[in-house]
C-alpha cells in the first residue's frame, strides 16, 4: 500500500533499526520503546489488522510467531517476553498494518493480561 509507513519500512524506503528480515516478514525496534527490549514483527504483505486474518492469509501469522520464537532465542529472552497485538481503535492501534509487539527485559507487570 503506497502510503503505509510499515509497507515503506518493509520495502526499505523508510529507515528502521531492523533486527530480522526474510521474504515474508521484517522485525525492527519500536521507535517509542516501552521496555528495555521492544521490537515489532511485521508481515511484508499489507494486512490492516488482526480482524482481517482469513484462511487465505493466516499462514503469515504462524510465520510471525516462528520468527518471534527465533528472535527470542537470538536475543536471549529466556526470562520471558510478552507479545501484543493491538487491533482497531479501542485497542489503540495507531498503524493500520498488522504488527506484533515483542516486549521483554524486565518484569512486565500483571495488568491487562
Ligand atoms: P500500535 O499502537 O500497536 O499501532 O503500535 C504502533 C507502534 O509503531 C508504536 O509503538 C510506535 C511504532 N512506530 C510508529 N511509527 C514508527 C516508525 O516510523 N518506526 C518505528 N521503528 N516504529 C514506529
Amino acid at each position: 500500500m503506497t502510503d503505509c509507513i510499515f509497507c515503506k519500512i518493509a520495502a526499505g524506503e523508510i529507515p528502521s533499526d531492523k533486527i530480522y528480515e526474510d521474504d515474508k516478514v521484517v522485525a525492527f525496534r519500536d521507535i517509542h520503546p516501552q521496555a528495555p527490549v521492544h521490537f515489532l514483527v511485521v508481515p511484508k504483505e499489507h494486512i490492516k489488522s488482526a480482524a482481517d486474518i482469513t484462511p487465505v492469509n493466516s499462514d503469515i501469522v504462524a510465520h510471525c510467531f516462528e520468527v518471534i520464537a527465533k528472535l527470542a532465542v537470538q536475543k536471549k529472552l529466556e526470562n520471558g517476553f510478552r507479545v501484543i497485538n493491538n487491533c482497531g481503535e479501542n485497542a489503540g492501534q495507531t498503524v493500520p498494518h498488522i504488527h506484533f509487539h515483542v516486549l521483554a527485559g524486565k518484569p512486565l507487570g500483571e495488568t491487562l493480561v
